[in-house]
């Protein structure tokens, strides 16, 4: 499971996105550690928009609709519910799975070196 730190300074922002949905799969859950921020949703279609609070040491999921129909954003100056949220520096280790379509792949059978039967030959000769 690929997994990535961000630390992000006091002032640091994500921009509106929607991860990839080819390169990581339906599941997102970020850690967030050092500060609390604010994630807001935007929904993809229609002007909808929700704040989550993230306080440190908090932990989010995104999967289902809030992962493929909402954008997220981690704004500069966030607010919640009125109140002015003061960022510091703060890391977030994001945990994605793997895409579906890599998921949904069977298994190869291992051979005693520890390759698989479907590899790539391995040749050192021309021809
Ligand atoms: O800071 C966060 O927790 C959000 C990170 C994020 O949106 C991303 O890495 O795609």
């Amino acid at each position: 499971m690929p997994v990535h730190l961000l630390d992000l300074h006091a002032e640091g922002a994500i921009g509106r996105h929607v991860d990839h949905t080819e390169y990581s799969g339906a599941y997102i859950v970020g850690l967030s550690l050092l500060s609390e921020a604010v994630m807001e949703l935007h929904h993809e279609h229609s002007t909808s928009s929700i704040e989550m609070l993230l306080p440190r040491r908090s932990a989010y999921v995104l999967t289902a609709e809030a992962r493929y129909q909402w954008a997220h954003v981690v704004p500069k100056e966030p607010s919640f519910g009125g109140r002015e949220i003061q960022k510091t520096r703060r890391l977030s280790i994001l945990l994605r799975d793997h895409a579906a379509v890599e998921a949904a792949l069977p298994a190869s059978p291992a051979t005693p070196d520890g390759s698989t039967v479907d590899s790539p030959p391995t040749s050192t000769g021309a021809g």
